[in-house]
């Protein structure tokens, strides 16, 4: 530093004073998660920093965060070769290899439960960051493991890797981590790439690995990366803790974040809580993981058993099913949906992805393709992720051969050769057939009698198609006026290689009409959902059932009125009004709701009141919360949950001490475990039905 007067050596301390406080922040932000003021207060600070070194170009700390970015762009990444290899890990996937590691393990320790540090398995990239005298001096890729690039300008742009070093730190410092992009990132990033028409990434992972292998670290800044550390390296200087998870809490008082659910476990099955406890959390987290790192925590141990050619001996990443495969796309097909909806469905040579065989997925609409840019024959990235059904999340343009034939969106409707239309300023495409396209009739009736709706168990894939083929049903209304040998002479093929036709029989047959005469009584809000009106799914139904004291009042309701209740928009009261205007819609509901002594094949279906303020119904059971548990054999969970909510009483998920009862059906789990604990009330299926039947709910049987 040349030799400063008074005045400019204030200014000077004050430079050293904005850059101490301003890494103490973004420490306290990206290690602790302890933010210690306002984003704003951090940018005013940061903006006074660029100020004085606007002014006083010899200030020149490189650990001033305005020092992240700046250097040119690259021509090429220099070659680094690592002073100690970066190691790779060696795989497992199965539980039996989980007890093989802990035995080896346990056989080098000797004696007691092994104890080990269990880390979330980042799915990003590896990277050495060294420090020398607490400066960030080099940052290399793994590479092969001996020979990485030098992206030291890029990891300079990663707020989350601190420039200098804070507390005690050693004089040299080779810290191994990993450096990824958090999904809201990757999602916003996709979004803006998007709107703007540009390059979508698929993946988090290949978004963080193509940001950080940019040339211009002016481009890496922009990006929303972030960084883990996982490993010391080597240390000079410095006398390190005794054990790995020590080691990373070490780090972390340097400002080298690290992951929070990195957690010191026991034995085998604190292993394999671990690996499930992870496996459950996640699809919540905020990033990717494939799967957990476990490591012996004993320094000395690790020592003692050292390492294979290729991995150390003290570790295993045990992996997560992946979620994301690739297959061949191998046809589209077009399904047409109960509201006419045309959507392209992928089929797939099978491939094991999330846990489960998938063959097909769906592309949801043309706008999906043509984004996609995909074309039968193509390899494709196949995405399952939790629950959700599978996605295409993108295709392998380098597996191309020039076979791949474009995809062709059909005009007329493969099921009625309706015409298909496509609205302006909507992505769906829509079979105009209406009533004759048996598609949209099979999906109806699928919808009607599922769980949620009329909840009239039976009624398969296979029965509902059989009975739209054989023209047994047209309509909704027709299930109830179905004979016993309607029913029993449904054939329905055996799926075998002797493709004997099978009949359904007497014995189904009459399960299945008493499935029907118990759908009969249903609350308003599960018939509303059960029309299958477009855009009134359950939570809408709900809210017009609240509102209207009955299935008429809710027909005569204009799009004004619909339009003030809660949720309800105007497109959607334009769908509810047009749906009962229509007169086959009127027809399907007179004969569903007419008795058989007013009109011929009226089914007699009871539509009950929920309305708030409904005279009849006093609210008996405000102000108690009932916990439903098990499954109950004479209704759904939903219907329970219906009739609680019109007596007043709220239906919650989980068991607490402000719980009034718990109502406890067949194999009920923990939640009646922790009633039992806390002493609260159990209902049987036949205690909560009786008080059904107390409160009108149910007809007495
Ligand atoms: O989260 C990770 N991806 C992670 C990777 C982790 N938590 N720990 C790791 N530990 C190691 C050893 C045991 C070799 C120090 C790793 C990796 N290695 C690793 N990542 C890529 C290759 C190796």
């Amino acid at each position: 530093m040349p030799k400063q007067n008074t005045v400019s050596r204030t200014k000077f301390e004050r430079y050293q004073e904005l850059i101490e406080t301003l890494n103490r922040w973004s420490k306290a932000y990206y290690v602790d998660d302890e933010p210690l003021v306002p984003d704003a207060e951090y940018d005013r600070l940061y903006q006074e920093l660029e100020a004085l070194e606007r002014e006083n170009p010899e200030f020149a700390d490189p650990a001033s965060p305005t020092r992240r970015v700046g250097d040119a762009p690259l021509s090429a990444f220099a070659p680094v070769t690592h002073r100690f290899p970066l190691m790779s890990i060696g795989d497992i996937f199965e539980d039996s290899e989980l007890t093989d590691f802990n035995r080896r393990m346990l056989e080098a320790e000797g004696v007691g439960a092994v104890e080990y540090c269990a880390e979330p398995k980042l799915d990003g990239l590896a990277v050495s960051l060294i420090y020398e005298d607490g400066l960030l001096v080099q940052a290399a890729t793994r590479g092969d493991g001996k020979t990485g690039e030098n992206v030291t300008a890029n990891a300079r742009t990663i707020k989350a890797i601190p420039l200098k070093l804070h507390g005690n730190y050693p004089k040299l410092l080779d810290v191994r981590g990993e450096v990824f992009m958090p999904r809201d990132g990757f999602e916003a990033w996709n979004k803006k790439a998007r709107d703007l028409g540009g390059k979508v990434f698929v993946n988090p992972r290949n978004a963080a690995a193509g940001s950080l292998r940019q040339l211009n670290p002016k481009i890496t800044a922009q990006r929303p990366l972030t960084f883990n550390a996982y490993y010391i390296g080597y240390a000079e200087g410095a006398e390190l803790p005794p054990t790995q998870y020590e080691r990373l809490q070490y780090l972390k008082s340097l400002g080298i974040p690290v992951n929070p659910l990195v957690e010191v476990v026991k034995g085998e099955d604190g292993l394999r809580n671990y690996y499930k406890g992870m496996g459950e959390k996640r699809q919540s987290l905020n990033y990717d993981i494939d799967g957990v790192v476990l490591k012996v925590n004993s320094i000395a141990v690790q020592e003692r058993l050292g390492f294979t050619a290729k991995v150390p001996r003290w570790a295993v990443a045990y992996k997560f099913p992946p979620e994301e495969m690739i297959t061949r796309l191998l046809q589209v097909e077009f399904q047409v949906g109960r509201t006419g909806a045309v959507t392209p469905v992928a089929r797939l040579n099978p491939v094991y992805v999330g846990g489960v065989t998938v063959s097909n997925a769906t592309l949801h609409n043309e706008d999906e393709i043509r984004r996609l840019g995909v074309k039968i024959g193509d390899y494709v990235i196949v995405r399952r992720a939790g629950d959700v059904i599978p996605q295409i999340a993108g295709v392998v343009l380098e597996k191309r051969d020039g076979h791949e034939l474009d995809i062709a969106f059909p005009q007329t409707c493969p099921e009625c050769g309706s015409a298909i239309e496509r609205l302006e300023g909507e992505s769906v495409a829509r079979c105009t057939g209406g009533l004759i396209c048996p598609a949209q009739l099979r999906e109806g009736i699928r919808h009607f009698v599922s769980r949620d709706a009329m909840d009239i168990e039976g009624f398969g894939d296979r029965i509902v198609e059989e009975l739209v083929g054989s023209k047994k049903v047209s309509s909704v209304a027709d299930l109830y006026a179905l004979t016993e040998s309607d029913l029993a002479s449904l054939t329905l093929d055996t799926g075998g290689l002797e493709k004997k036709p099978r009949l359904l029989g007497v014995a189904t047959a009459r399960k299945l009409l008493k499935n029907i005469e118990n759908s009969k009584h249903v609350p308003l809000n599960r018939f509303v959902y059960a029309l299958g009106i477009r855009d009134v799914g359950q939570s809408t139904a709900l809210t017009l059932a609240h509102r209207y004291h009955s299935l008429s009042e809710l027909m005569a309701a204009t799009e004004g009125e619909l339009m003030e209740l809660n949720d309800i928009g105007k497109i959607c009261a334009e769908h509810i009004v047009d749906f009962f205007k229509e007169p086959h819609n009127q027809d399907v509901i007179s004969r569903l709701t007419a008795r058989p002594e007013e009109l011929l094949f009226g089914a007699g279906v009871e539509v009950f009141s929920i309305a708030e303020d409904f005279a009849a119904a006093p609210k008996p059971l405000a102000g108690k919360t009932y916990v439903l548990t098990g499954t109950l054999s004479s209704m759904s969970r939903s219907e329970a949950k219906s009739y609680l909510q019109a007596l007043g009483a709220t239906a919650a998920g989980s068991v607490s001490k402000k719980t009034t009862a718990v109502i406890a059906g067949e194999a009920a789990g923990s939640k009646l475990t922790k009633a039992q604990d806390l002493g609260i009330e159990i209902l049987s299926e036949d205690d909560f039905t009786a008080m059904l039947r107390e409160y009108g709910l149910l007809k007495e049987s």
